[in-house]
């Protein structure tokens, strides 16, 4: 198949997924075009048969907020046109199952089926703002194929968008679990924690959402009974609070900041631990990137985490902003090393059994097989 994917190229899971994706695809034998204004962050390697479509734009003076939108139709009606795409999957409704849709307008008639598959607050926050709602549930009702990334986000699209919930297929996310895999080589724990610290780790975009201080609190809390160091991988507007609380708490020399790093395969085997202590996560990817890296989680229960962290195997969860029970939780895992080795291949056993790239991948390719038997819905 001829495949055109559209997503956010920054740093986060959509993005990851699609890229992922496309890449496992490739592989597979299909010919994949991404279209975004930037290169997808983990489009970072080489691989035959994937291609990168830049949408350009032009700033024009008139425009304060240049319209993406409107260009990235553009890009995806041209990319379909002269490459003959089969097919356009969207990552995240907002704004690229719009777009696809203009783009198969201007096709006239031509067929081209989208596949739109919904990730998180696409759903859950973005896509529920007044200013979205309507062309965003438009949008996901032109696709021919939805899917979504975890039987929550199913769920919440059905109610709050009243898409039926038998046009919605639930696709969990996936890992390559030969990629993310404990005992990668070279090891960073040395550097990360020289004096044989436990190492907890957090990965994010750093937004509200992700409760980053929390993180913080958690192993303060740590931190107090155990010697531990925190790893935080990422950036985003909470940086600063998250610096300034482990100053206030004392904890500041306990506290690397690394940044953005694509690469998260190589740094996820060093963790003892991952916290991921969200107030939303409509799948939580880091989290299964992380037990198939062999480290468990330490998670809020909410969203979709629970499909895929399972409480007492892999991790624990709980109630958002419990962050004395998550310490608590976190020091019973790490505390014991019989406790952690058994959450650690659980996880691991979990991500390959039920999320591995061989098991998902082909369900998205017999998805859409199915999405081209039936045609374009219009
Ligand atoms: O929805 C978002 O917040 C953005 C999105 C992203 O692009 O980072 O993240 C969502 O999609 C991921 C991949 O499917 C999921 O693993 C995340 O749980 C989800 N984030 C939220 O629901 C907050």
């Amino acid at each position: 198949m001829k495949i055109g994917i559209a997503c956010h190229p920054t740093f986060g899971g959509s993005g990851a997924v699609a890229t992922e994706l496309g890449m496992q695809l490739a592989q597979r034998g299909h010919e994949i075009h991404f279209v975004s204004y930037a290169q997808p962050f983990r489009l970072d390697r080489f691989s035959e048969r994937v291609f990168f479509h830049e949408v350009e734009m032009e700033h024009y003076p008139l425009f304060e907020h240049p319209p993406y939108s409107l260009a990235l139709a553009v890009a995806l009606h041209d990319a379909a046109a002269k490459h003959d795409l089969d097919l356009i999957h969207v990552h995240y409704a907002i704004p690229h199952a719009t777009s696809a849709w203009i783009a198969r307008e201007m096709l006239q008639g031509a067929g081209l089926p989208i596949v739109t598959t919904l990730h998180g607050t696409d759903i859950t926050l973005v896509g529920l703002h007044p200013s979205f709602h309507a062309i965003t549930r438009f949008s996901i009702l032109k696709s021919d194929g939805i899917t979504a990334v975890s039987s929550f986000l199913k769920e919440q699209t059905v109610r709050d968008f009243g898409v039926p919930a038998d046009r919605i297929e639930m696709i969990p996310n996936f890992v390559d679990t030969e990629i993310y895999r404990p005992g990668r080589e070279p090891c960073h724990r040395q550097s990360l924690a020289p004096g044989g610290e436990k190492i907890l780790m957090h990965i994010s975009n750093f937004r509200p959402v992700k409760r980053v201080i929390d993180v913080v609190e958690i192993y303060a809390r740590v931190a107090s009974r155990i010697p531990a160091r925190l790893v935080m991988i990422g950036d985003g507007p909470d940086r600063p609070l998250a610096k300034e609380r482990a100053e206030e708490l004392g904890v500041a020399d306990g506290v690397v900041f690394l940044g953005k790093h694509a690469s998260v395969d190589e740094l996820l085997p060093c963790a003892d631990l991952f916290l991921l202590p969200s107030e939303q996560e409509s799948f939580g990817l880091v989290a299964l990137e992380a037990m198939a890296s062999g480290a468990p989680v330490v998670a809020a229960r909410v969203g979709g985490i629970p499909e895929v962290v399972p409480h007492g195997e892999a991790g624990y969860l709980f109630e958002i902003g419990d962050t004395e029970a998550m310490a608590e939780g976190a020091l019973e895992i790490i505390g014991d090393e019989t406790v952690w080795k058994r959450f650690s291949a659980a996880g691991r056993q979990l991500a390959i059994d039920r999320f591995s790239s061989e098991r998902i991948v082909p369900e998205y390719e017999r998805y859409y097989e199915s999405i081209l038997r039936a045609g374009v819905s219009g």
